[in-house]
């Protein structure tokens, strides 16, 4: 049984993880992200002035977000999403988000790995 919830947290784990994204200095850093589908990304402004983390393709926007201010997506389809800030429309980055089937079973290949 202690084998089964080990087995457990170590899936959960593996399923979702958390990504930051700081923005400092006009720059979202690290300005490319790349996860996996079901991940989860906070942008934090440490700059002064507002910025926002604004999709391209605008299916997911952060608001203005002040100084000290975070804002949070999950990923939950995979693909490409080229961002910017709109005050600032230099500022861009991007996050890629990978399918989860193949990192599945590298994970259980992993997992697996540690009980043979
Ligand atoms: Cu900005």
């Amino acid at each position: 049984m202690k084998r089964l919830l080990f087995l457990l947290a170590l899936v959960s784990t593996v399923a979702a993880a958390e990504y930051s994204v700081d923005i400092s200095d006009f720059v979202f850093d690290p300005v490319t992200l790349t996860i996996m589908e079901g991940d989860t990304v906070t942008w934090t402004n440490l700059d002064q002035v507002p910025h926002t983390a604004t999709a391209d393709d605008a299916t997911w926007d952060s608001g203005t977000l002040n100084h000290g201010e975070s804002w949070s997506h999950t990923f939950d389809a995979s693909g490409t999403w080229d961002y910017h800030c709109t005050f600032h429309p230099m500022m861009t980055g991007t996050v890629v988000v990978e399918p989860q089937s193949g990192a599945e079973n590298g994970s259980w290949g992993e997992i697996k790995g540690l009980f043979n």
